[in-house]
């Protein structure tokens, strides 16, 4: 059955009306998500792009056809965890899921994010990392990467974008010892469909996937690139696909012959000032990170 078939035989649990920007892969990564979790979900959807795409419903009409709470920015896994513990006390076993952002995860919510897999907390936990705040005017966070223009990172003759490093959260969360840890892409369907699938039958722990995705109206580009630009990701090695499953990490997208960083990077708006300095510092956190990547593949087969 091919991906399209497949897809096709899953309702979508998204409800007509979005409002996301044309061209949004993180609506696209939403949609597919809870397509293959199914109707025995409940979804936490903190403040952000797909809260304000009105996923959790607006005036009296709900976003979902399955049920969706707001929580707050920085309540979203603890929150969830209630709920979740709430469905066993009464003897139903149903998919408790997050689908947030990397400011309500790596910022906001990191706190009961981090607390809820040290607990050992039974929750689905999706990231979709666009970089930054985007719902709010497109501010910097712990995710954003060295040099990106933001509008709280401008660029100008005294700022040249962001000053520090994109914090490396599917390792952090890996650290925490969770059973299934996974990064994932819109431009490698077959693939992100597989880690759902297998975040969805964890039973003994936090499961948590991290989307690459990126941001057309954000970044600068043409909202027909939208994936392009995260499958160049990928083949730049600037978004790394692998997953870390009962102790051992897997490199699930080995790229060989990466593309020019600068390829990738000048494709869009948010670093086309990036300098060539810029560019070399970037180019040695890839391969670092790749390299330890490699290594910690290596070491776990
Ligand atoms: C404690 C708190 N601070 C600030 C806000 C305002 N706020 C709403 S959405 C948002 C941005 C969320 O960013 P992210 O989680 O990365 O999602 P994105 O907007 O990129 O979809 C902010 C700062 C808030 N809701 N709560
Ligand atoms: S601002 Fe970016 S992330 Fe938000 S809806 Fe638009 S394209 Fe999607």
């Amino acid at each position: 059955m091919s991906i399209a078939e497949k897809m096709a035989s899953y309702e979508d649990m998204v409800g007509p009306g979005i409002t996301a920007c044309l061209g949004c892969n993180v609506e696209l990564s939403m949609r597919t998500a809870l397509q293959i979790l199914g109707p025995n979900t409940i979804v936490a959807v903190p403040p952000g792009c797909m809260g304000g795409v009105q996923s959790v419903g607006w005036a009296d009409k709900t976003g979902m056809k399955i049920p969706v709470f707001f929580p707050l920015l920085d309540n979203t896994a603890s929150m969830l965890t209630g709920i979740k513990k709430y469905y066993e006390r009464i003897g139903r076993d149903v998919n408790a899921v997050a689908f947030a952002g990397d400011g309500a995860s790596l910022d906001a919510g990191f706190q009961a994010l981090s607390g809820a897999a040290e607990r050992g907390d039974n929750i689905i936990y999706i990231c979709y990392d666009n970089e930054g705040y985007m719902n709010t005017g497109f501010q910097r966070s712990s995710s954003t990467s060295l040099g990106s223009w933001t509008s709280t990172t401008p660029v100008g003759t005294k700022s040249h974008g962001k000053t520090s490093h994109k914090k490396d959260m599917p390792l952090i969360m890996a650290a925490h010892g969770i059973p299934y840890m996974a990064t994932a892409s819109p431009a490698y369907m077959p693939d992100l469909i597989k880690k759902i699938e297998k975040a969805k039958n964890v039973k003994n722990g936090l499961a948590y996937i991290h989307i690459y995705n990126s941001c057309a109206t954000g970044w600068g580009y043409e909202s027909e690139k939208s994936i392009d630009i995260v499958r160049k990701g990928v083949q730049s090695r600037f978004m790394p696909i692998y997953e870390f499953e009962n102790g051992k990490y897997k490199l699930n997208i080995d790229v060989k012959n990466p593309i020019s960083l600068k390829d990738y990077l000048y494709s869009m708006k948010k670093y086309k000032h990036v300098s060539e300095e810029q560019i070399a510092q970037l180019q040695e956190y890839v391969d670092e990170k790749w390299d330890n990547l490699k290594k910690l593949c290596d070491t776990s087969e």
